[in-house]
């Protein structure tokens, strides 16, 4: 592939850049996302980040997922972002006030020493925490890394089995827009439109002091953010009790799920622990998401929405219907379409930018710069090249590897870019961009 083969300066910059970003970006015991936009650590980010991390220094990447791990919840839930107690509560909103996990959450285990938001992200940590594992075993094994991650990680997996099948058909549910890691998917304008927004004075977002209005998602998606999040709260973060005005079944999470829980399986081996459980629990999520989110006509998997009448998918093309490309022992006919969905006009893989964009190129509500409207996203496109590894078609990953390469380091490692013209949006320096950027050289 082109930088790959490209002379070793050109390969060299690309590598030095990305570990600049992240050696810039790290805490002293985790990675921000981006200095400015997201100055505390966030979980599927940190998954990702540790990923990265693991070519430059497996202690790091192993402090990162345990970091993330160490803020668990009692009941099992890894929240969507651990607070740096040391910035300030203008830099972010919501900010701990806002959640106060430690008061609210208490019912639910919260940790009491630090604090945290009240939801969750993609499950991708246990992925995260096998490939950290490999990248250096004797380290791993030294630190007790897996030894001690295995129950926290398992505990997790139980906490979305368990607490968060709100649609009794065996897959996790998302409760809130910032769980599936894509807040302004157009997936979700269905389900929110019934939200009663917060009033706009009621709260400060202090995303815009950092990014362009145009390129953010907007005021009213903001209101109905806030007024879900405080209603989770006010119920105690309780699964049970909370009125869940929003639930969805994503096949971007519970895809990250399944191969998450493929990984645990190995984990458990690594560590003396049964694998069974994991595996048959994988092999249960894949049937229950082919089952409930598989769209034939479409050749996309789909969104649910557990609130809607008749079967609840959501006449919405998002990438996130694609990401079950990383699901191993897929019948082969849902391959072929993810294939040709993927490549076709609809997404048009390997076209101008040669990146997966967020969103159909030709739904109504694509958008080329707006978040998660349109942009193409860097650790979307890694875990499609992943997928197209998986699924034996190793010349479309080694173009997408490409395309990912070129794009990010084109971009000072933004955090997305515009699908049509490869112009770079939102932070700069953004860590997964930069993290995954390692891995596709390394
Ligand atoms: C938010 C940090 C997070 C990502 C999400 C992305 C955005 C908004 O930023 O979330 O305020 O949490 O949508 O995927 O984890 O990078």
């Amino acid at each position: 592939t082109e930088l790959l083969q490209a002379p070793a300066t050109t390969r060299d910059g690309a590598w030095r850049g990305a570990a600049e970003v992240l050696i810039g970006n790290w805490t002293g015991t985790s990675t921000v996302p981006s200095r400015s936009l997201y100055p505390h650590q966030w979980s599927w980010d940190s998954a990702f980040l540790a990923i990265g991390w693991r070519h430059l220094s497996p202690r790091r990447a192993q402090r990162e997922l345990e970091s993330l791990l160490g803020a668990q919840w009692g009941d099992g839930r890894v929240p969507h972002i651990v607070f740096n107690p040391s910035v300030p509560l203008g830099a972010y909103f919501p900010s701990p006030d806002f959640w106060r996990s430690s008061a609210a959450g208490a019912g639910r285990g919260a940790p009491a020493t630090v604090e945290t938001s009240g939801i969750v992200q993609p499950p991708v940590h246990a992925l995260a925490a096998l490939l950290v594992h490999e990248a250096d075993p004797e380290i791993s094994r030294r630190r007790g890394f897996l030894t001690r991650l295995y129950p926290r990680l398992a505990r997790w997996h139980d906490y979305l089995a368990r607490r968060r099948d709100l649609g009794r058909g065996g897959l996790a549910a998302v409760v809130h827009p910032w769980e599936p890691g894509m807040d302004n998917s157009p997936c979700w304008d269905g389900p929110l439109a019934r939200i009663e927004p917060a009033e706009p004075g009621t709260f400060r977002r202090a995303d815009l002091d950092h990014g362009a209005a145009t390129d953010r998602p907007t005021d009213l998606d903001y209101g109905r953010y806030v007024r879900l999040a405080a209603e989770y709260r006010d119920a105690g973060y309780d699964d049970a009790a909370a009125p869940h005005g929003f639930a969805v079944e994503d096949p971007n999470f519970n895809a990250l799920f399944i191969a998450s829980e493929y990984a645990l399986a190995e984990i458990a081996a690594e560590v003396g622990a049964a694998p069974a459980g994991h595996l048959a629990r994988a092999e249960r999520l894949t049937r229950a998401l082919l089952d409930r989110l598989w769209d034939a006509e479409a050749g996309v998997f789909r969104c649910r929405d557990l609130h809607a009448g008749g079967d609840g998918l959501i006449p919405e093309t998002s990438v996130a219907g694609l990401v079950p490309l990383i699901v191993p022992g897929l019948p082969g006919p849902v391959v072929d379409a993810l294939l040709r969905t993927l490549t076709g006009p609809h997404f048009a893989l390997g076209d101008r930018t040669g990146l997966a964009p967020s969103y159909d190129l030709r739904g109504h509500a694509f958008d080329p710069s707006r978040y998660w409207r349109g942009p193409a996203w860097f650790n979307i496109n890694w875990l499609i090249e992943r997928g197209l590894r998986l699924q034996g078609v190793p010349e479309r990953a080694d173009a997408l590897r490409s395309a990912f390469l070129r794009s990010a380091a084109g971009s000072g490692y933004a955090e997305y870019v515009d699908p049509l013209t490869g112009e770079p949006r939102g932070a700069r320096r953004f860590g997964w961009t930069a993290a995954l950027t390692l891995d596709l050289l390394g």
